[in-house]
């Protein structure tokens, strides 16, 4: 299967890391939309959230599990919003589970 965030957990494709433990990678977003934008993803290949069930759902875990940790890396001491897009209407462009994490700044007014 290809599967381009596959491709970056592998270094096959080089990302800006932020972070890596056994379960988890995060990297910088190739395209910002805040001062902080960091992807948060699942080593485990998992579409979206709408692909999550009993057999994957540990790994989700562990990727909300390390966010706190991602965050004071990135020095988000003052809050951060975390998204993710799942499908068309989400507007989900990469097919692999993965959690933007943004700050740095104040954010604009959000629709949820
Ligand atoms: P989404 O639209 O929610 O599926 O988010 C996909 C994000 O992935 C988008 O913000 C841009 C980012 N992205 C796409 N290709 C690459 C890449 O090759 N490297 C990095 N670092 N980010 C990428």
């Amino acid at each position: 299967m290809d599967c381009l965030f596959c491709s970056i957990i592998k270094g096959e494709i080089p990302s800006a890391k932020v972070f890596e433990n056994e379960y988890v990678y995060a990297f910088r977003d190739i395209n910002p939309n805040a001062k902080v934008h960091v992807l948060i993803v699942p080593k485990t290949h998992i579409d979206s959230v709408d692909r999550v069930d009993e057999s994957n759902v540990s790994a989700v875990a562990e990727v909300l599990k390390a966010i706190p940790e991602i965050a004071k890396i990135c020095g988000l001491s003052n809050g951060y919003r975390v998204i993710t897009n799942v499908g068309e209407d989400g507007g989900q462009s990469v097919k692999h589970l993965h959690f933007h994490l943004l700050g740095g700044e104040k954010l604009p007014v959000r629709l949820a």
